[in-house]
């Protein structure tokens, strides 16, 4: 069983990122060959600045090791350094229709009005995202929900590639968890939690300190009721329990059975506390694994080695398919 996921390395990882995706990252490497990738590309089909690309992505790194990445177990890289996912990008590109590209829910998201200013970039995101999946063969995809169309996309993506030149590549499958993978905005428990498309006080990152923690939990919106239970028009209180549950491993019936007496305010500061507790030993390894920026790099560029041997052989794959460059190229 191969493993593959990606994560960008833009703003600071959130509570989202951490229970949707990054807890599977770490159960993945005991599941099979694990291959983790920080997204350095996918993070310039936005505005951004080269030098905090950098920052960010050495960051992530940090963040992800003291999460419980462990780069001897696992296949830990840039995506950057392994030319082979640019390459893959282009080449589906002619499997890959235009209109499902323009159907893409985050592509409509995040173009929103400016559909005709955005980068072509933000538009490919898909089929480059789908090129770091496909370039290793993955069979799974750790991933939260909101990523579920792009597997959808990089699916059919890999099924035209193998009807139109022959069966070159793996389909894989979308793994999301039944907890977890879909962490609402504390203040519009309507909207996903989001590093660019969210409110800064609905917003846990996994580096907060406890006091800006408890404080988020606390003015979390809720509702008019008083039930600690999910629910129509509980959005916010649903996700409390969704919280809850996925930082501690309990299910949700087990924390609306336990807070059944608690009042709104004792569980919001319950939530906190057990969230504290979960970020404590993150926040402490990261500080002492981020300075030393020399062990992040050699660490990267072992990984990109790594994925390297694996990548190379399915371009080739892929070119001799397809008819480009040399026979053998
Ligand atoms: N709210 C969320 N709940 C559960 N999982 C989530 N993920 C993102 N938000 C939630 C999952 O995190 C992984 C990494 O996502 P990314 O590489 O897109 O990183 P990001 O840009 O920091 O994530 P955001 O917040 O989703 O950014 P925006 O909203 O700006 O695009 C993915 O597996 C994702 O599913």
């Amino acid at each position: 069983m191969r493993i593959f996921s990606g994560i960008q390395p833009t703003g600071r990882k959130h509570l989202g990122n951490l229970l949707g995706a990054i807890d599977q990252y770490v159960a993945g490497q005991d599941r099979g060959e694990a291959l983790y990738c920080i997204v350095d590309l996918h993070a310039t089909t936005v505005p951004y600045d080269p030098v905090e690309l950098r920052e960010r992505t050495l960051d992530t790194a940090a963040l992800l090791i003291a999460a419980g990445l462990d780069p001897e177990r696992c296949i830990f890289f840039r995506q950057g350094d392994v030319r082979e996912h640019t390459e893959l990008c282009w080449l589906l590109c002619s499997v890959t229709a235009w209109g499902d590209l323009n159907r893409m829910h985050q592509f409509k998201e995040k173009a929103g009005s400016e559909r005709d200013l955005v980068s072509a970039g933000l538009f490919l995101y898909p089929v480059l995202q789908a090129a770091d999946v496909l370039a290793y063969r993955a069979d799974e995809v750790p991933v939260g929900d909101d990523q579920r169309q792009h597997i959808e996309l990089m699916r059919d993506i890999a099924e035209r590639f193998n009807a139109r030149f022959g069966e070159t590549l793996v389909v894989p499958e979308h793994r999301i968890p039944a907890i977890g993978a879909r962490i609402m905005d504390l203040q519009h428990p309507d909207r996903k939690m989001s590093t660019t498309g969210g409110s800064e006080q609905g917003t846990v990152y996994v580096l907060e300190e406890p006091a800006a923690i408890l404080k988020k939990f606390r003015s979390a919106v809720t509702d008019s009721g008083s039930e600690v239970r999910r629910g129509e028009g509980k959005e916010g209180i649903g996700n409390l329990i969704e919280i809850y549950a996925a930082v501690t491993g309990d299910d949700h019936e087990a924390v609306e059975t336990r807070f059944a007496e608690a009042r709104y305010g004792d569980f919001k500061t319950a939530v906190a506390e057990a969230v504290t507790e979960r970020l404590a030993p993150i926040r402490e390894r990261y500080a002492e694994l981020r300075p030393d920026e020399a062990t992040l790099e050699a660490a990267l560029k072992l990984g990109a080695e790594r994925a390297t041997e694996i990548a190379a052989p399915t371009l080739a794959d892929v070119r001799a398919a397809m008819g480009v460059g040399p026979v053998g190229s």
